[in-house]
């Protein structure tokens, strides 16, 4: 469809103000908003996921692109039922006790989003008891743990550990420059991502979505 295409094209670019015109538009047109949010602005993500992890593609274009994709959410979501965007399942996502770094973090979190995911972000420097209640609070499907420095990297297992009782329902997935899947495996973790665009498909993976 034509108005999706553009959608499409306007994201993949990062022309935000295009983005919100064209979702305006395309519901005007009486598109339905969750056909605007998968077959544009989610197709389009995935699309950049991938150009971005073929190295077509750098941070600062991704971070563009995601904001041009919030642009076309913040206009769609007021329209939606609410249940029916977080029906993908919720992610806690959070940079671990100690460390200041959020940027990868962020990225991950937006193409979570992009992904039609529900992102419950803690921040940064979160201690493990924090992940503890908000998993307890939110229930979500899976947590996503982030580290940037080997000197924190460590305390991602005590954060699974103190997430014990709840592993039966919530899985755990980590990364961050210095982590590795061998690390991920040795401390219990159920999968790893080297990239944002491969957190997004192994989470599709651990929840068994598409
Ligand atoms: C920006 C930056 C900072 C900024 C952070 C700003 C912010 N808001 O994030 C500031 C200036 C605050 C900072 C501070 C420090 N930093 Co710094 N910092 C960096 C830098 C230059 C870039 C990191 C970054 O954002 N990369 C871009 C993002 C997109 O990549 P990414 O974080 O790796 O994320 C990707 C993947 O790792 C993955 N990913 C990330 N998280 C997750 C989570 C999950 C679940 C999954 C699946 C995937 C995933 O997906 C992301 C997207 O593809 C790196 C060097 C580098 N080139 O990496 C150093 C670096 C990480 N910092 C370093 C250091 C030492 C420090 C300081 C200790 C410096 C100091 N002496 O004060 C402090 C520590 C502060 C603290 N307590 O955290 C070292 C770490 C060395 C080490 N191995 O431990 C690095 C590697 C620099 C270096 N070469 O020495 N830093």
């Amino acid at each position: 469809m034509q108005i999706l295409d553009n959608i499409k094209e306007a994201l993949m670019s990062g022309n935000a103000d295009g983005v919100r015109e064209l979702v305006t538009q395309a519901l005007n047109e009486g598109l339905e908003p969750m056909k605007i949010i998968e077959d544009g602005l989610i197709a389009a993500m995935n699309m950049v996921g991938t150009k971005f992890r073929n190295d077509e593609i750098f941070v600062p274009e991704v971070l563009i692109a995601a904001r041009a994709m919030h642009s076309g959410m913040d206009v769609v979501k007021p329209l939606l039922a609410g249940e029916a965007l977080s029906s993908k399942g919720t992610v806690l996502i959070g940079t671990v006790k100690g460390d200041l770094h959020d940027i990868g973090k962020n990225l991950v979190s937006m193409m979570f989003q992009g992904g039609g995911l529900n992102v419950i972000d803690l921040g940064i420097n979160v201690p493990a008891e924090d992940f503890a209640k908000a998993v307890e609070e939110h229930k979500p499907q899976v947590v996503a743990i982030s580290a940037l420095l080997t000197s924190t990297m460590p305390y991602m297992k005590n954060i699974i550990d103190g997430l014990d009782i709840y592993r039966d329902n919530v899985k755990i997935i980590v990364g961050g420059a210095p982590v590795t899947a061998k690390f991920a495996e040795e401390i219990g973790a159920d999968a790893y991502a080297p990239d944002a665009a491969s957190a997004v498909e192994k989470v599709r993976e651990l929840l068994e979505i598409q």
